[in-house]
């Protein structure tokens, strides 16, 4: 059994690009989803807004302005020692309204510029095809996911890429957290995800199967960009992408664990579909249930089956608990309840490094594909002092905690894991709330919620912390 990770084991770190590049209408870029929500907390939700408004703040148009500091920043993550970046493509750099036939030279020209100067510092590039931030164009005229149409303008987008970047990327993705779309009682889930706007006369069923079949049109998209980067190359990796967070039930009542098991089912059939190529019966039966009827062609089926992913990637910030109570659908867990057993951080979010171990193995023992760790960190407010400094401990402790276990799945139960990429590495903004102040990063960036600030950057303890780390391959943390 090995003792450590692997030689050639992916270090490093991820962002996405609505979240991180700002400049939002540089380099003929077109305005997305993420261009039009406004800044939240963790009490009030971001707005969606349908045009900008002078009055209002949007946090991403700015955002950490990686597009004008990428050298600074990957030079940055030289100096950690990063193996492996992983970032997004914005789709509006690309094709700014989403249905043009011919792309935005300026806008694959800057990721040129990114991916060289990061292979230049010996990183790899990890790309995520669409993470939260479609052209709203797309949303506007076709209706986002709910459109049929959606799968051929997505999977020209993923065309272009990969016949432009496959010498320069091995890794990608398809969707980001493609799956969390399923907690439809979140507006702005749904949103992010397949850019649906429920109307306020919507009733849960309806929401349900609209959301089920957005999802079916990205699932058919994604297989079928699987197959396209397979063609263009057949050496490049082209995995999903899960939110992974274990629900574990709140007691041994059988009813709890059946409930949870379904819980987590119903989370993740995604994987099943991208890793099998085809709907689990428990979901055909549960469409049948419900009276839930879905557009899905023959042809459909034989993409999903042709389609299959390389490997499986995800993020992981936290556990729930589930408990069933006899009102409760066995297939509806929205209502999951906190864990007593551990602690969360200054937004609700629940600690549990265990859960990452148990979250690999589970993946390991249902999917038998290698895993990559895309995401995975503490959210906390920091403090810079006068002389420039972070002193961050409790995001040590948290990694240390986790990569312990991340270290535990893979020397002692044989998990074929990838690489460990922690969210937000260098300071962005908040996806749920569109904050500044909740940050994840080794560095420092000096900006507010409303992008006030110097953005200067300046490495916090965990970035000395980290490249030890990386220096000896998480063999002392
Ligand atoms: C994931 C998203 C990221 C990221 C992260 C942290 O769900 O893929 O985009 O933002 O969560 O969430 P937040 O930014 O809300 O703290």
């Amino acid at each position: 059994m090995k003792k450590t990770f692997v030689d050639n084991f992916l270090w490093g770190g991820a962002v996405a690009a609505h979240q991180f590049e700002g400049a939002y209408q540089e380099g003929g870029k077109g305005l997305s989803i993420a261009d039009f929500m406004t800044l939240g907390s963790h009490e009030t939700p971001r707005e969606l807004t349908d045009a900008i408004e002078a009055d209002k703040y949007y946090p991403n148009h700015l955002a950490s302005d990686f597009y004008h500091h990428y050298q600074e920043d990957i030079k940055l993550m030289a100096e950690m020692g990063f193996k492996a970046f992983r970032t997004s493509i914005a789709w509006t750099r690309i094709f700014p309204n989403g249905d043009e036939t011919e792309p935005n030279e300026a806008g694959l020209a800057f990721y040129d510029r990114v991916f060289d100067e990061l292979l230049k510092n010996g990183i790899q590039p990890v790309i995520t095809l669409s993470h939260f931030e479609m052209p709203i164009n797309l949303v506007k005229k076709y209706g986002g996911w709910s459109n049929r149409k959606l799968i051929d303008l997505f999977t020209h987008f993923a065309y272009v890429c990969f016949d432009r970047y496959h010498e320069k990327v091995k890794y990608w993705m398809t969707f980001n957290e493609i799956n969390n779309q399923t907690n439809y009682l979140s507006d702005l889930s749904v949103y992010e995800n397949s850019g649906i706007k429920f109307s306020p006369e919507i009733s849960p069923a309806e929401k349900e199967q609209l959301m089920y079949q957005a999802a079916h049109y990205e699932l058919v998209a994604s297989a079928k960009a699987v197959q396209i980067a397979h063609t263009i190359d057949p050496t490049l990796q082209v995995g999903c992408m899960l939110a992974f967070c274990p629900i574990y039930p709140a007691s041994s009542k059988p009813e709890d664990i059946l409930f949870a098991q379904r819980a987590m089912d119903t989370r993740l059939y995604f994987g099943d579909v991208h890793v099998n190529g085809y709907y689990p019966n428990w979901l055909k039966a549960y469409f049948e249930e419900k009276g839930i009827k879905l557009d899905i062609t023959p042809e459909d089926l034989t993409i999903l089956q042709k389609g299959t992913v390389d490997y499986i990637a995800f993020s992981y910030y936290m556990s729930f608990m589930a408990e069933y109570t006899d009102h409760d659908d066995y297939r509806e867990y929205q209502d999951l309840r906190p864990n007593p057993h551990v602690k969360a951080n200054d937004w609700g979010w629940q600690i549990d490094p265990i859960g990452l171990r148990y979250s690999l193995t589970w993946m390991m023992n249902r999917w038998h594909k290698p895993l990559f760790i895309v995401e995975n960190g503490l959210g906390a407010y920091d403090e810079l002092t006068t002389d420039h400094q972070v002193h961050d401990q409790y995001r040590i402790e948290y990694l240390r905690n986790h990569i312990e276990q991340m270290k535990k799945a893979v020397v002692e139960d044989g998990v074929d894991l990838l690489g460990y990429l922690p969210w937000g590495c260098i300071d962005l903004v908040s996806a749920s709330t569109g904050e500044m102040k909740k940050r994840y990063g080794f560095v420092y960036v000096d900006a507010d919620d409303y992008g006030k600030g110097s953005m200067k950057r300046y490495p916090k303890d965990s970035f000395y912390w980290y490249q030890k780390v990386i220096a000896n391959n998480g063999s002392d943390l």
